[in-house]
């Protein structure tokens, strides 16, 4: 009995001084629009094949302000069950809500979450609330009392999740070796974009190019 408890505590050794080697690819990701230039802010999703191990993302404490009628940052990427902070900083109220994204379709009216945020005044700061984000996938912010003010929170239950730069830029590391899928969300997509399959051996640079235009290319 010791003796085979023994035994599988040295491959369970073996198997963790394994890991660096196959989980250290780097891909170089970039994004393109429909039209083919660079997309940014594009979420990038890498998901193993179901029954894979997959490490559980840390979650993370962070904030969401209300400034000049924005949401800052427009969009947030955090790992599922972080507590995201909205911060009115604005000297008048904001009536926040968030919802699932849900590609055009109109979500259920019980999801989400309301925070009324008094507006700042000297000397006092603005309202400021917590909202655990529980659940994976993308979240639409609004405001009832400004209609222009949009925002998203992309909730991740992969630890390998990445936001584009200016450039379509991202990068993925510790990415490991073997078959992936690598999904695309972005905040102006109009249905969602087929997942691409791919095969990780290493360093790599990726190239996806989705369908996507975004609103300011939009006419
Ligand atoms: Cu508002």
């Amino acid at each position: 009995m010791k003796a085979v408890v023994l035994q599988s505590l040295v491959m369970a050794a073996a198997a963790l001084l394994a890991l660096p080697a196959a989980w250290a690819a780097t891909l170089q990701i970039s994004v393109l629009a429909a039209d083919g230039q660079p997309l940014a802010d594009a979420v990038v999703v890498l998901e193993l094949p179901p029954g894979s191990p997959v490490p559980k993302p840390t979650p993370v404490r962070t904030t969401v302000q209300q400034e000049r009628l924005r949401f800052q940052p427009a969009l947030l990427v955090v790992p599922v069950g972080s507590a995201v902070r909205f911060t009115n900083i604005d000297p008048f109220d904001h009536h926040v809500r968030g919802r699932p994204a849900a590609d055009g379709l109109s979500a259920p009216a019980s999801a989400g979450f309301e925070l009324r945020l008094a507006g700042a005044a000297e000397g006092r700061t603005g309202g400021s609330q917590e909202v655990v984000m529980g659940q994976a996938g993308p979240v639409e912010l609004g405001c009832h009392l400004h209609s222009r003010m949009r925002g998203h929170i992309y909730v991740a239950d992969s630890p390998w999740v990445v936001k584009t730069d200016g450039n379509g830029q991202a990068i993925l590391g510790d990415v490991p070796d073997g078959a992936a899928r690598l999904k695309v969300w972005h905040p102006d997509q109009l249905v969602p974009a087929t997942p691409m399959a791919v095969t990780v051996r290493g360093d790599a640079a990726v190239r996806m190019s989705t369908g996507i235009t975004p609103r300011q290319r939009r006419r």
